[in-house]
């Protein structure tokens, strides 16, 4: 069988998401992390590889994968005798596509919000007070949804849970796994699940413990 290789930002979200499902289905994998002098930094690597410039890319044999969404779904399709991530039913497979909704939309904004503070000559307070306050409030999804049962969709981990989760590992960081980047130290230091927000903090830990980089707390 052709190796998996992945071209990841080792601190990235849409990484972390990856690195999860080869974990969850144990699939092994070679990382291949880019290495960045700036940001966004020099992506020809990227681009000659898969004719885009963001990372994650899948490389399998001949096989060139972008985006994190895609590859979670090649690695559905391709790899049948692994434990599945999606579901052959038709009625719940809109639910877990609604929380890749989710992640794309409720909580890309604050994060996007603490990412742009990272730039910045010096970080603005209330920009970074006001992230965290959206951050945890559409949390409160998650907390409502998580006390229903262990999983987002189903009672088995799901790309629900992987997508989510992984974009939330960014608010839940210890000195140790914030060590990818510069950029996952800011976010460790600025954002952070709150009071009542339990449920989703033990989640986030759960999923991610699937990465051997940033679950290892
Ligand atoms: N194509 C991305 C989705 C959008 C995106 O690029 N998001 C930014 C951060 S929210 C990212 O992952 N950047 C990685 C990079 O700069 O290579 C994916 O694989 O999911």
């Amino acid at each position: 069988m052709s190796t998996l290789r992945l071209h990841e930002l080792t601190g990235s979200p849409n990484s972390v998401k990856v690195r999860v499902a080869l974990g969850y289905k144990g699939l092994d994998y070679e990382r291949v992390p880019l290495e960045l002098d700036g940001f966004p930094g020099d992506r020809a690597a990227l681009i000659s590889l898969s004719r885009q410039p963001r990372a994650p890319v899948l490389q399998h044999g001949e096989t060139i994968i972008f985006d994190s969404g895609a590859i979670l779904r090649y690695l559905e399709a391709n790899f049948p005798d692994t434990p599945p991530i999606f579901t052959t039913d038709y009625a719940t497979l809109p639910e877990i596509e609604r929380w890749e909704l989710f992640s794309r939309t409720q909580l890309s904004e604050p994060v996007g919000m603490v990412f742009s503070q990272a730039f910045a000559p010096a970080p603005d307070a209330e920009v970074l007070a006001k992230a965290n306050q959206l951050l945890n409030e559409h949390c409160g999804a998650l907390e409502d949804a998580l006390s229903q049962g262990d999983f987002l969709v189903g009672d088995h981990l799901s790309a629900a849970d992987i997508v989510v989760g992984s974009s939330l590992y960014l608010a839940d960081l210890t000195e140790s796994n914030s060590k990818t980047h510069p950029i996952a130290a800011f976010f460790g230091a600025h954002l952070k699940l709150g009071e009542g927000r339990e449920k989703t903090r033990a989640w986030v830990r759960r999923v991610v413990a699937y990465d051997p980089i940033v679950g290892k707390r």
